[in-house]
Formats: structure tokens, C-alpha cells, sequence
């Protein structure tokens, strides 16, 4: 046995529906990606109960409400269909019509998503996060081209949480790093990233992280704290280290095409549908935080949760900031311009925001 509680049946499921269930979904043209499609399949990087199922459950209600049940939304957990880069390819050939495409895996398809993973670039300030994702022109007018060219529409981003880490000993500095093997998703830039902080980083999908931990292939992991909630993680972890170096950030992606073949009402009651969940989800990613972290504290009360101070993060933040011409390197002029423009906008919407 490699995992216990609540995870044991996420792998479970996972290791067993992923190949029978993708190759129905492909196989079955029955599938509209039309205007007249009744069922819209929306899947999830995340199991339920998670922040990404609460958008989809309540995206679902909206939906169905708005068009009277012409529409079914069928929502696919984490573990029903594949890992997070599945997801996005079964969504950008038409088998799935939405799925949440984090820019931890999303950046290996379309790399300029990956400034998004780079330490330290969002604000500690998280209603600006929440402002640049849901509206900012970054993401709408320069990002989301790139995603067009793969056959996605990006419809919508938000924040989910402070990534925190979880380790099997106490982390303050980046000499503390040093051969730790730190699990990251799967974009390149992300490795890089912990590498530049002095970490040795394991690239390795979501559903095999509490198997990893448990047998020692990794030594830590990064993440929202629900998730370390509701993934187990803290039961094969003694500490957690809050360094404010990343925000998790994701988005919903739909099939372009049928996105595009939508009739102007349906595509005009997604839109609004989209704009209605902003402040929802942004409410239910802050509550979460605390009430799991308190979960978390209750069920293993010996956990050491460590805040390193200003000094320390200042460590990581200097270390970190060769990723981000990393990024530059793999990502080009069209790269460079989104971390300019992104850093400009934060900048600007901080300022807005204080004022
Ligand atoms: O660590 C991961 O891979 C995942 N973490 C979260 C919180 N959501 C989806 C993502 O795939």
C-alpha cells in the first residue's frame, strides 16, 4: 500500500477510468462541439470538494438555470480522465468542452502561461491578483491569443490560495534547499525556478504526490493549503513553510471551436455566468485557506508551521530572480513582453487599489 484515507481512491480511480474513459470520450464523434451541444463536459485538475469543483458546481447550477436544462454541464473529477495535460488536449480536440488548465502544467503547451510560475512576480496584495487574472489586459489581450493557437479560448483565471510548501525538515534559507528534492508541476520554467532557489526539483503530475512523499522520491512539495488539506499531503509531511513567493493561479479553457459555434445568446450567458463566479470563487479560495489549514492543525497537531521572516524571503526572492530570465530565454521577445507588461500592470493595479 502506498497511500491511506481519502488519496488511496483518488489514485485508485486514476490508474484505472484514465485510458477507458479518454478513449470513449475520443472515440464518441456523438460528442457535439456545436452550438447544439446539450452536455458541456467540464473536468477538473482537482478532486471533489476542492476549490476547482466548487467553480464547476456552481458554474453547472448557472448554466443549467440559464437555459432552462437545454444544457446538462457533466463535471469530471480529478482522477476520471487523466492528469492536468490530458485535460487540456482532450479539450483542445473537442472530446471535452471545459476543463481548468493550471499554468503549473498549461505552460508546457503554451509557454508564456509560465510567468505565472515565476517566484515572487504576483502581489502579496491578492485583490490585485484577483483583478489582473479575472480582467487585466495581459491576460485577455496578450495571453490569450497564444492559447488560440492551440484551439482554446481562455475563459476565465483566478487565484486559489498562498502555494505553501511541505517538507520533511525545516527550510529557511536557500542553503536549506540544497538537495532537496522539491515536487513541482510540470512546466519547465518551474523547474528552473526551484532550481534557482537551490532546490533539486522533481517535475511529477498531481496524483502521484502523497506515493512520492510516502516513499521518499520526494522529500517536499508546493501548494495551496487546501490542497494539502484535501490531497493528504500533511500526513507524510512534518512542516509547512509560508514564504509568499507564489500565488496559485488558474484558468478555465474551453474548445475554441465550440466556443466560437456558440449562438450569440449562449456565448453572451457564459460570459456572464464567468463574470458572476469572480467574486464567488475568490470568497471560497480565502475561506478555504483558513478553515483547512485549521483542519490540517487538528488532525496532526505537531505539524511545524514556519513564516520566514522578511530577511529570509528577501533570500529567496534575490535567488529566484534568474528565472525569470530563464523564462525570457525560453519564451522569446512574445515572453518578454508579458513579464514587462505584467509587472507593469500589478505595479498599476497595487497603486489603484491603495489609493
Ligand atoms: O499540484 C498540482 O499539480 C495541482 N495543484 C492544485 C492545487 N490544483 C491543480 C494542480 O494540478
Amino acid at each position: 500500500m502506498i497511500s491511506s484515507g481519502t488519496n488511496a481512491g483518488v489514485l485508485r480511480r486514476f490508474g484505472t477510468a484514465v485510458v477507458a474513459t479518454a478513449a470513449l470520450l475520443v472515440g464518441g464523434t456523438a460528442l457535439s462541439t456545436g452550438a447544439q451541444a446539450e452536455t458541456w463536459r467540464f473536468a477538473l485538475e482537482e478532486i471533489e470538494g476542492s476549490v476547482q469543483d466548487m467553480y464547476a458546481q456552481k458554474f453547472k447550477e448557472l448554466v443549467e438555470q440559464r437555459t432552462d436544462g437545454d444544457v446538462t454541464v457533466q463535471v469530471y473529477p480529478y482522477g476520471a480522465l487523466g492528469t492536468s495535460q490530458d485535460l487540456t488536449e482532450l479539450t483542445a480536440n473537442g472530446s471535452l468542452q471545459f476543463t481548468f488548465a493550471s499554468p503549473g502544467h498549461l505552460a508546457t503547451m503554451v509557454p508564456e502561461m509560465g510567468v505565472f510560475n515565476l517566484p515572487y512576480i504576483l502581489s502579496q496584495n491578492n485583490e490585485v491578483n484577483k483583478q489582473v487574472l479575472t480582467e487585466g489586459d495581459v491576460v485577455y489581450n496578450d495571453l490569450a491569443p497564444a492559447l488560440k493557437d492551440k484551439n482554446l479560448k481562455l475563459v476565465t483565471m483566478f487565484p486559489e490560495g498562498e502555494m505553501v510548501w511541505t517538507a520533511n525538515k525545516a527550510i529557511r534559507s536557500p542553503e536549506d534547499m540544497a538537495g532537496f528534492k522539491m515536487r513541482v508541476m510540470t512546466s519547465p520554467i518551474l523547474t528552473e525556478a526551484y532550481r534557482s532557489m537551490g532546490a533539486s526539483p522533481t517535475p511529477m503530475p498531481y496524483g502521484e504526490v502523497y506515493g512520492g512523499l510516502q516513499l521518499g522520491q520526494i522529500d517536499g512539495q508546493v501548494n495551496p493549503i487546501f490542497a494539502i488539506e484535501e490531497m493528504k499531503f500533511y500526513e507524510v509531511q512534518d512542516y509547512m513553510i509560508f514564504a509568499g513567493q507564489q500565488q496559485f493561479t488558474t484558468s478555465v479553457v474551453a474548445n475554441q471551436t465550440f466556443y466560437q459555434g456558440l449562438p450569440d445568446e449562449r456565448r453572451a450567458m457564459l460570459d456572464e455566468v464567468t463574470t458572476e463566479l469572480v467574486d464567488y470563487i475568490f470568497k471560497v479560495q480565502d475561506q478555504y485557506a483558513e478553515e483547512r489549514l485549521a483542519k490540517i492543525k487538528e488532525a496532526k497537531p505537531d505539524i511545524e508551521v514556519i513564516e520566514l521572516s522578511e530577511e529570509e524571503r528577501a533570500a529567496f526572492r534575490e535567488r529566484a530572480m534568474s528565472a525569470r530570465d530563464t523564462f525570457v530565454e525560453m519564451t522569446g521577445d512574445s515572453g518578454k513582453e508579458v513579464l514587462q507588461a505584467l509587472q507593469s500592470e500589478i505595479t498599476e493595479t497595487e497603486q489603484a487599489v491603495t489609493d
